[in-house]
Protein backbone atom coordinates (compact mmCIF):
# COMPACT_ATOMS: atom_id res chain seq x y z
CA UNK A 1 0.00 0.00 0.00
CA UNK A 2 1.80 3.29 -1.23
CA UNK A 3 1.90 5.84 1.44
CA UNK A 4 4.65 8.36 0.70
CA UNK A 5 2.53 11.16 0.81
CA UNK A 6 0.60 10.18 4.10
CA UNK A 7 4.38 9.81 5.85
CA UNK A 8 5.26 12.87 4.18
CA UNK A 9 2.77 14.93 5.72
CA UNK A 10 2.64 13.13 9.46
CA UNK A 11 6.35 14.56 9.45
CA UNK A 12 4.96 17.99 9.02
CA UNK A 13 2.00 17.54 10.75
CA UNK A 14 3.95 16.43 13.96
CA UNK A 15 6.21 19.64 13.72
CA UNK A 16 3.27 21.87 13.75
CA UNK A 17 0.29 19.94 15.56
CA UNK A 18 0.23 18.17 18.98
CA UNK A 19 0.92 14.50 18.37
CA UNK A 20 0.50 15.45 14.38
CA UNK A 21 -3.39 15.46 15.00
CA UNK A 22 -6.17 17.52 15.95
CA UNK A 23 -7.99 14.99 17.84
CA UNK A 24 -5.86 11.98 19.85
CA UNK A 25 -7.70 9.03 18.19
CA UNK A 26 -7.19 9.63 14.88
CA UNK A 27 -3.30 9.51 15.62
CA UNK A 28 -3.75 5.32 15.46
CA UNK A 29 -1.26 5.00 17.86
CA UNK A 30 -3.78 2.61 19.39
CA UNK A 31 -3.21 0.27 16.22
CA UNK A 32 0.36 0.84 16.35
CA UNK A 33 0.92 2.56 12.70
CA UNK A 34 1.19 6.51 11.46
CA UNK A 35 -2.05 7.91 10.30
CA UNK A 36 -3.13 7.75 6.99
CA UNK A 37 -4.14 11.51 5.81
CA UNK A 38 -7.29 11.48 4.03
CA UNK A 39 -7.89 13.58 0.52
CA UNK A 40 -11.65 12.72 -0.45
CA UNK A 41 -14.60 10.39 0.34
CA UNK A 42 -17.76 9.80 -1.40
CA UNK A 43 -20.70 7.26 -0.33
CA UNK A 44 -19.13 4.61 1.84
CA UNK A 45 -15.69 5.07 0.39
CA UNK A 46 -12.77 7.08 1.61
CA UNK A 47 -9.60 7.98 -0.16
CA UNK A 48 -6.45 8.85 0.94
CA UNK A 49 -3.42 11.45 -0.13
CA UNK A 50 -1.68 8.18 -1.81
CA UNK A 51 -4.95 7.16 -3.86
CA UNK A 52 -5.36 4.26 -1.53
CA UNK A 53 -8.86 3.55 -1.70
CA UNK A 54 -11.08 2.46 1.43
CA UNK A 55 -14.39 0.89 2.64
CA UNK A 56 -15.26 3.14 5.76
CA UNK A 57 -16.70 1.91 8.13
CA UNK A 58 -15.64 5.23 10.74
CA UNK A 59 -18.26 7.49 8.96
CA UNK A 60 -16.22 10.44 10.65
CA UNK A 61 -16.76 9.00 14.01
CA UNK A 62 -21.13 8.49 13.87
CA UNK A 63 -21.98 11.71 11.52
CA UNK A 64 -21.87 10.25 7.98
CA UNK A 65 -25.25 8.25 8.15
CA UNK A 66 -25.72 8.98 4.59
CA UNK A 67 -22.80 8.16 3.48
CA UNK A 68 -19.79 10.86 2.65
CA UNK A 69 -20.58 14.11 0.15
CA UNK A 70 -24.66 13.20 -0.13
CA UNK A 71 -25.34 15.58 -3.03
CA UNK A 72 -28.52 16.76 -1.61
CA UNK A 73 -26.49 17.98 1.65
CA UNK A 74 -23.46 19.32 -0.40
CA UNK A 75 -25.97 20.85 -2.40
CA UNK A 76 -27.59 22.60 0.54
CA UNK A 77 -24.39 23.94 2.21
CA UNK A 78 -23.35 25.37 -1.21
CA UNK A 79 -26.51 26.93 -1.42
CA UNK A 80 -26.24 28.39 2.19
CA UNK A 81 -22.37 29.36 1.65
CA UNK A 82 -23.63 31.65 -1.29
CA UNK A 83 -25.84 33.49 0.83
CA UNK A 84 -22.77 34.26 3.70
CA UNK A 85 -21.12 31.62 6.30
CA UNK A 86 -21.88 33.25 9.51
CA UNK A 87 -24.03 36.23 10.80
CA UNK A 88 -23.93 36.51 14.47
CA UNK A 89 -27.58 36.94 14.21
CA UNK A 90 -30.49 34.59 14.62
CA UNK A 91 -31.27 33.30 11.16
CA UNK A 92 -35.38 31.53 9.98
CA UNK A 93 -32.90 28.13 9.69
CA UNK A 94 -32.24 27.72 13.16
CA UNK A 95 -35.92 27.76 14.01
CA UNK A 96 -36.89 25.52 11.58
CA UNK A 97 -34.09 23.11 12.69
CA UNK A 98 -35.21 23.73 16.57
CA UNK A 99 -38.85 23.06 15.56
CA UNK A 100 -37.93 19.69 13.39
CA UNK A 101 -35.87 18.63 16.49
CA UNK A 102 -38.40 19.07 18.54
CA UNK A 103 -41.09 17.14 16.00
CA UNK A 104 -38.42 14.11 15.88
CA UNK A 105 -37.82 13.78 19.44
CA UNK A 106 -40.35 15.26 21.36
CA UNK A 107 -39.08 15.47 24.25
CA UNK A 108 -36.94 18.14 23.28
CA UNK A 109 -39.48 21.02 24.01
CA UNK A 110 -36.49 23.80 23.29
CA UNK A 111 -33.26 23.30 22.35
CA UNK A 112 -30.08 25.47 22.44
CA UNK A 113 -27.42 25.10 18.91
CA UNK A 114 -23.92 24.70 19.46
CA UNK A 115 -21.10 23.60 17.75
CA UNK A 116 -20.33 20.41 18.78
CA UNK A 117 -21.24 17.79 21.51
CA UNK A 118 -18.44 18.64 24.58
CA UNK A 119 -20.10 22.38 24.16
CA UNK A 120 -23.71 20.62 24.22
CA UNK A 121 -22.91 18.03 27.15
CA UNK A 122 -20.90 20.76 29.42
CA UNK A 123 -23.73 23.39 28.71
CA UNK A 124 -26.23 20.64 29.96
CA UNK A 125 -24.59 20.12 32.89
CA UNK A 126 -24.26 23.65 33.81
CA UNK A 127 -27.63 23.76 32.98
CA UNK A 128 -28.72 21.02 35.54
CA UNK A 129 -26.14 22.74 37.90
CA UNK A 130 -28.22 26.23 38.05
CA UNK A 131 -31.07 24.35 37.49
CA UNK A 132 -31.01 21.50 40.93
CA UNK A 133 -29.10 23.96 42.97
CA UNK A 134 -26.39 20.99 43.38
CA UNK A 135 -23.02 20.52 42.31
CA UNK A 136 -22.21 16.26 41.86
CA UNK A 137 -22.79 14.76 38.50
CA UNK A 138 -22.91 11.10 37.95
CA UNK A 139 -21.42 9.78 34.86
CA UNK A 140 -20.54 6.30 33.97
CA UNK A 141 -17.21 4.16 33.45
CA UNK A 142 -16.14 3.99 29.90
CA UNK A 143 -18.66 6.63 28.69
CA UNK A 144 -17.49 9.50 27.12
CA UNK A 145 -19.08 12.93 26.74
CA UNK A 146 -16.62 14.94 25.49
CA UNK A 147 -13.23 16.41 26.68
CA UNK A 148 -15.71 18.94 29.23
CA UNK A 149 -13.25 19.32 32.79
CA UNK A 150 -15.90 17.64 35.17
CA UNK A 151 -16.40 14.48 32.55
CA UNK A 152 -12.48 13.50 32.00
CA UNK A 153 -13.52 11.01 34.66
CA UNK A 154 -12.77 7.32 33.87
CA UNK A 155 -13.85 8.45 30.58
CA UNK A 156 -14.10 6.45 27.52
CA UNK A 157 -13.02 6.85 23.59
CA UNK A 158 -9.58 8.33 23.36
CA UNK A 159 -8.93 8.21 27.06
CA UNK A 160 -9.84 4.47 26.99
CA UNK A 161 -7.65 4.21 23.71
CA UNK A 162 -4.65 5.91 25.08
CA UNK A 163 -5.08 4.25 28.48
CA UNK A 164 -5.13 7.57 30.19
CA UNK A 165 -7.28 7.15 33.54
CA UNK A 166 -7.43 10.74 34.47
CA UNK A 167 -6.48 14.27 33.05
CA UNK A 168 -3.94 16.30 34.35
CA UNK A 169 -4.73 19.94 34.39
CA UNK A 170 -8.44 19.04 35.37
CA UNK A 171 -7.93 20.52 39.25
CA UNK A 172 -9.12 17.81 41.83
CA UNK A 173 -11.93 20.12 42.96
CA UNK A 174 -13.49 19.93 39.42
CA UNK A 175 -12.98 16.09 39.25
CA UNK A 176 -14.34 15.37 42.91
CA UNK A 177 -17.48 16.90 41.96
CA UNK A 178 -17.95 13.74 39.14
CA UNK A 179 -18.27 10.01 40.53
CA UNK A 180 -17.96 7.44 38.10
CA UNK A 181 -19.80 4.53 38.24
CA UNK A 182 -19.94 0.92 36.53
CA UNK A 183 -22.03 0.94 33.67
CA UNK A 184 -25.39 -1.27 34.11
CA UNK A 185 -25.18 -1.70 37.40
CA UNK A 186 -27.85 -0.16 38.84
CA UNK A 187 -26.95 -0.80 42.58
CA UNK A 188 -23.87 1.28 42.54
CA UNK A 189 -25.90 3.88 41.58
CA UNK A 190 -28.54 3.31 44.48
CA UNK A 191 -25.58 2.95 46.77
CA UNK A 192 -24.37 6.20 45.51
CA UNK A 193 -27.59 7.95 45.57
CA UNK A 194 -28.31 6.56 49.68
CA UNK A 195 -25.65 8.31 50.59
CA UNK A 196 -25.20 11.57 48.46
CA UNK A 197 -28.26 11.34 46.42
CA UNK A 198 -29.36 15.12 47.51
CA UNK A 199 -26.19 16.74 46.32
CA UNK A 200 -26.77 14.99 43.08
CA UNK A 201 -27.39 17.52 40.03
CA UNK A 202 -27.49 14.97 37.04
CA UNK A 203 -26.81 11.69 35.90
CA UNK A 204 -25.36 11.62 32.64
CA UNK A 205 -25.27 8.89 30.30
CA UNK A 206 -24.81 7.36 26.86
CA UNK A 207 -28.19 5.57 26.42
CA UNK A 208 -26.03 2.85 24.02
CA UNK A 209 -22.39 3.48 25.50
CA UNK A 210 -20.34 3.70 22.08
CA UNK A 211 -17.14 4.62 23.84
CA UNK A 212 -16.15 1.38 24.99
CA UNK A 213 -17.12 -0.14 22.12
CA UNK A 214 -20.46 -0.98 21.75
CA UNK A 215 -22.66 -1.76 25.14
CA UNK A 216 -25.83 -1.58 25.21
CA UNK A 217 -27.59 -0.95 28.28
CA UNK A 218 -29.15 -4.38 30.77
CA UNK A 219 -33.08 -4.76 30.62
CA UNK A 220 -34.50 -1.89 32.96
CA UNK A 221 -31.20 -0.33 33.26
CA UNK A 222 -32.77 3.48 31.79
CA UNK A 223 -35.49 3.22 33.61
CA UNK A 224 -34.15 2.22 37.02
CA UNK A 225 -31.69 5.26 36.82
CA UNK A 226 -35.30 7.29 35.43
CA UNK A 227 -36.93 6.12 39.04
CA UNK A 228 -34.05 7.01 41.28
CA UNK A 229 -33.87 10.82 39.75
CA UNK A 230 -37.28 10.93 39.90
CA UNK A 231 -36.96 10.21 43.46
CA UNK A 232 -34.11 12.44 44.48
CA UNK A 233 -35.24 15.09 41.77
CA UNK A 234 -31.88 14.83 39.62
CA UNK A 235 -32.20 15.43 36.04
CA UNK A 236 -31.30 12.51 33.85
CA UNK A 237 -29.23 13.19 30.97
CA UNK A 238 -29.16 11.25 27.62
CA UNK A 239 -25.83 12.00 25.74
CA UNK A 240 -27.25 11.35 22.76
CA UNK A 241 -24.41 12.55 20.47
CA UNK A 242 -23.75 8.82 18.86
CA UNK A 243 -26.68 7.50 19.21
CA UNK A 244 -29.28 10.31 18.26
CA UNK A 245 -30.78 10.12 14.83
CA UNK A 246 -28.62 6.40 14.35
CA UNK A 247 -30.40 4.34 16.51
CA UNK A 248 -33.26 5.17 15.50
CA UNK A 249 -35.61 8.60 14.44
CA UNK A 250 -36.07 9.35 17.71
CA UNK A 251 -32.40 8.00 19.09
CA UNK A 252 -32.33 5.90 22.05
CA UNK A 253 -34.80 7.46 24.14
CA UNK A 254 -38.12 6.39 21.58
CA UNK A 255 -36.08 2.84 21.09
CA UNK A 256 -35.82 1.94 25.23
CA UNK A 257 -39.34 4.50 26.04
CA UNK A 258 -36.98 6.38 28.93
CA UNK A 259 -37.22 10.01 28.61
CA UNK A 260 -34.58 11.97 29.60
CA UNK A 261 -34.95 15.52 31.67
CA UNK A 262 -32.15 16.91 29.49
CA UNK A 263 -30.83 15.39 26.15
CA UNK A 264 -27.38 16.16 23.99
CA UNK A 265 -26.76 15.78 20.45
CA UNK A 266 -24.26 16.05 18.01
CA UNK A 267 -22.48 14.23 15.05
CA UNK A 268 -25.14 13.04 12.50
CA UNK A 269 -27.55 16.71 13.49
CA UNK A 270 -24.67 18.49 11.42
CA UNK A 271 -24.45 16.72 8.54
CA UNK A 272 -20.82 16.52 8.53
CA UNK A 273 -20.53 20.32 10.03
CA UNK A 274 -19.95 21.43 13.15
CA UNK A 275 -23.21 21.35 14.87
CA UNK A 276 -24.30 19.93 18.70
CA UNK A 277 -27.50 20.62 20.79
CA UNK A 278 -29.07 20.14 24.21
CA UNK A 279 -32.29 20.49 25.20
CA UNK A 280 -35.27 19.16 26.84
CA UNK A 281 -38.90 20.71 28.44
CA UNK A 282 -38.99 24.42 28.63
CA UNK A 283 -39.19 24.47 32.21
CA UNK A 284 -36.05 23.29 32.50
CA UNK A 285 -34.02 25.27 29.31
CA UNK A 286 -35.98 28.50 30.20
CA UNK A 287 -32.94 28.95 32.67
CA UNK A 288 -30.37 29.63 30.18
CA UNK A 289 -29.28 33.37 29.06
CA UNK A 290 -31.11 35.20 27.93
CA UNK A 291 -34.03 33.93 29.39
CA UNK A 292 -32.36 32.69 32.65
CA UNK A 293 -29.37 32.85 34.48
CA UNK A 294 -27.63 30.25 33.47
CA UNK A 295 -25.31 31.61 31.08
CA UNK A 296 -24.47 29.52 27.67
CA UNK A 297 -23.10 31.53 24.16
CA UNK A 298 -21.04 30.74 20.72
CA UNK A 299 -20.18 33.20 17.98
CA UNK A 300 -21.16 30.62 15.66
CA UNK A 301 -23.47 28.84 17.58
CA UNK A 302 -26.43 27.37 14.92
CA UNK A 303 -24.34 28.63 11.76
CA UNK A 304 -25.96 28.68 8.27
CA UNK A 305 -23.91 26.17 6.89
CA UNK A 306 -24.43 23.79 9.69
CA UNK A 307 -27.97 24.07 9.97
CA UNK A 308 -28.55 23.74 6.21
CA UNK A 309 -26.38 20.49 6.28
CA UNK A 310 -28.46 19.50 9.64
CA UNK A 311 -31.64 20.19 8.08
CA UNK A 312 -31.17 18.54 4.77
CA UNK A 313 -29.65 15.50 6.58
CA UNK A 314 -32.60 15.01 8.94
CA UNK A 315 -34.63 15.22 6.41
CA UNK A 316 -33.51 12.50 4.67
CA UNK A 317 -33.43 10.31 7.58
CA UNK A 318 -37.26 11.18 8.26
CA UNK A 319 -37.75 8.81 5.72
CA UNK A 320 -39.94 5.34 5.59
CA UNK A 321 -37.69 2.26 5.49
CA UNK A 322 -34.13 4.17 6.51
CA UNK A 323 -33.73 2.39 9.59
CA UNK A 324 -34.79 -0.82 8.67
CA UNK A 325 -32.32 -0.22 5.56
CA UNK A 326 -29.65 -0.02 8.03
CA UNK A 327 -30.49 -2.46 10.08
CA UNK A 328 -30.37 -4.53 7.81
CA UNK A 329 -27.16 -3.74 6.16
CA UNK A 330 -25.40 -3.54 9.66
CA UNK A 331 -26.88 -6.96 10.46
CA UNK A 332 -25.51 -8.99 7.83
CA UNK A 333 -22.24 -7.14 8.01
CA UNK A 334 -22.30 -7.97 11.83
CA UNK A 335 -23.33 -11.85 11.37
CA UNK A 336 -20.96 -12.21 8.41
CA UNK A 337 -18.06 -11.10 10.86
CA UNK A 338 -18.89 -13.06 13.44
CA UNK A 339 -19.30 -16.03 10.96
CA UNK A 340 -15.49 -15.07 10.38
CA UNK A 341 -14.05 -15.04 13.45
CA UNK A 342 -16.04 -18.06 14.44
CA UNK A 343 -14.65 -20.25 11.66
CA UNK A 344 -11.40 -18.65 12.34
CA UNK A 345 -11.85 -20.11 16.30
CA UNK A 346 -10.97 -16.42 16.92
CA UNK A 347 -12.08 -15.51 20.66
CA UNK A 348 -14.62 -12.40 20.04
CA UNK A 349 -17.82 -11.39 21.10
CA UNK A 350 -20.22 -8.52 19.43
CA UNK A 351 -22.40 -6.38 20.67
CA UNK A 352 -24.72 -4.25 18.03
CA UNK A 353 -27.63 -2.05 18.61
CA UNK A 354 -28.77 -0.84 15.06
CA UNK A 355 -26.44 0.22 12.61
CA UNK A 356 -24.13 1.13 15.66
CA UNK A 357 -21.43 -2.31 16.71
CA UNK A 358 -18.34 -3.99 17.54
CA UNK A 359 -16.66 -6.37 18.05
CA UNK A 360 -14.38 -7.29 21.02
CA UNK A 361 -11.43 -10.05 20.65
CA UNK A 362 -12.29 -11.80 24.25
CA UNK A 363 -15.05 -14.52 24.75
CA UNK A 364 -16.68 -11.87 26.67
CA UNK A 365 -19.54 -11.27 27.52
CA UNK A 366 -19.17 -7.10 27.67
CA UNK A 367 -21.60 -5.59 29.78
CA UNK A 368 -19.07 -2.46 30.81
CA UNK A 369 -15.92 -0.71 31.06
CA UNK A 370 -14.13 -3.22 33.35
CA UNK A 371 -15.17 -6.21 31.04
CA UNK A 372 -14.49 -4.07 27.83
CA UNK A 373 -10.75 -3.71 29.19
CA UNK A 374 -10.18 -7.54 29.13
CA UNK A 375 -10.14 -7.54 25.71
CA UNK A 376 -6.95 -8.29 23.28
CA UNK A 377 -6.03 -5.14 22.41
CA UNK A 378 -2.98 -6.06 20.14
CA UNK A 379 -5.17 -8.91 18.13
CA UNK A 380 -7.48 -5.85 17.47
CA UNK A 381 -4.69 -3.82 16.54
CA UNK A 382 -3.61 -6.71 13.77
CA UNK A 383 -7.22 -7.18 12.64
CA UNK A 384 -6.95 -3.36 11.93
CA UNK A 385 -4.36 -3.11 10.12
CA UNK A 386 -4.79 -6.34 8.11
CA UNK A 387 -8.14 -4.99 7.47
CA UNK A 388 -6.45 -1.87 6.00
CA UNK A 389 -4.41 -3.56 3.88
CA UNK A 390 -6.95 -5.11 2.56
CA UNK A 391 -9.26 -2.05 1.55
CA UNK A 392 -11.35 -1.88 5.00
CA UNK A 393 -10.86 1.53 7.01
CA UNK A 394 -11.93 0.59 10.40
CA UNK A 395 -12.19 2.91 13.35
CA UNK A 396 -8.36 2.37 14.87
CA UNK A 397 -9.14 1.57 18.74
CA UNK A 398 -10.85 -1.90 20.37
CA UNK A 399 -12.99 1.41 21.99
CA UNK A 400 -14.93 2.84 19.32
CA UNK A 401 -17.62 1.86 16.93
CA UNK A 402 -18.29 0.44 13.78
CA UNK A 403 -20.77 2.65 11.88
CA UNK A 404 -23.06 1.46 8.68
CA UNK A 405 -24.01 4.24 6.28
CA UNK A 406 -27.01 4.33 4.23
CA UNK A 407 -24.50 4.43 1.49
CA UNK A 408 -23.20 0.86 2.06
CA UNK A 409 -24.78 -1.64 0.04
CA UNK A 410 -24.80 -5.56 -0.25
CA UNK A 411 -21.45 -5.42 -2.55
CA UNK A 412 -19.42 -3.27 0.19
CA UNK A 413 -20.71 -5.86 2.61
CA UNK A 414 -19.78 -8.97 0.40
CA UNK A 415 -16.31 -7.09 -0.61
CA UNK A 416 -15.36 -6.16 3.16
CA UNK A 417 -16.57 -10.26 4.38
CA UNK A 418 -14.19 -11.47 1.90
CA UNK A 419 -11.38 -8.98 3.14
CA UNK A 420 -12.05 -10.27 6.65
CA UNK A 421 -11.73 -13.78 5.96
CA UNK A 422 -8.37 -13.23 4.66
CA UNK A 423 -7.15 -10.66 7.46
CA UNK A 424 -8.24 -12.89 10.04
CA UNK A 425 -5.32 -15.20 9.71
CA UNK A 426 -3.15 -12.53 10.19
CA UNK A 427 -4.94 -11.77 14.17
P1 LIG B 1 -17.45 16.24 20.05
O1 LIG B 1 -17.03 17.36 20.96
O2 LIG B 1 -16.29 15.35 19.66
O3 LIG B 1 -18.31 16.72 18.89
O4 LIG B 1 -18.47 15.29 20.88
C1 LIG B 1 -18.05 14.76 22.11
C2 LIG B 1 -18.86 13.51 22.40
C3 LIG B 1 -19.91 13.60 23.29
N1 LIG B 1 -20.66 12.53 23.58
C4 LIG B 1 -20.42 11.32 23.00
C5 LIG B 1 -21.28 10.15 23.36
C6 LIG B 1 -19.35 11.19 22.08
O5 LIG B 1 -19.10 9.98 21.52
C7 LIG B 1 -18.56 12.30 21.76
C8 LIG B 1 -17.40 12.22 20.80
N2 LIG B 1 -17.11 10.92 20.25
C9 LIG B 1 -15.73 10.68 19.86
C10 LIG B 1 -15.55 9.24 19.36
N3 LIG B 1 -16.37 8.28 19.96
C11 LIG B 1 -15.30 11.67 18.84
C12 LIG B 1 -14.03 11.32 18.10
C13 LIG B 1 -12.88 12.16 18.53
O6 LIG B 1 -12.79 12.47 19.73
O7 LIG B 1 -12.05 12.50 17.65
Amino acid sequence: MKDDRSRELWQRAQKVMPGGVNSPVRAMSAVGREPIFIRSARGCHIEDVDGNRYIDYVGSWGPMILGHANEDVVAAVKKAAERGTSFGAPTEAEVTFAEMLGRLMPNLEQVRLVSSGTEATMSALRLARGYTGRDLIVKFDGCYHGHGDGLLVAAGSGLATLGIPSCPGVPDEIAELSVSLPYNDLAAVEKLFHEKGEQVAAVIIEPVAGNMGVVPPAPGYLQGLRDICDEYNTLLIFDEVITGFRVALGGAQSIYEVTPDLTTLGKIIGGGLPLGAYGGKTEIMSKVAPSGPVYQAGTLSGNPLATAAGLRALDLLDVAGVYERLEELAARLFDGLGQVFSEAKLPHCGNRVGSMFCYFFQKGPVTDYASASQSDNQAFARWHNAMLARGIYLAPSQYECTFMSLAHDGDAIDQTLSAAAEAVKEV
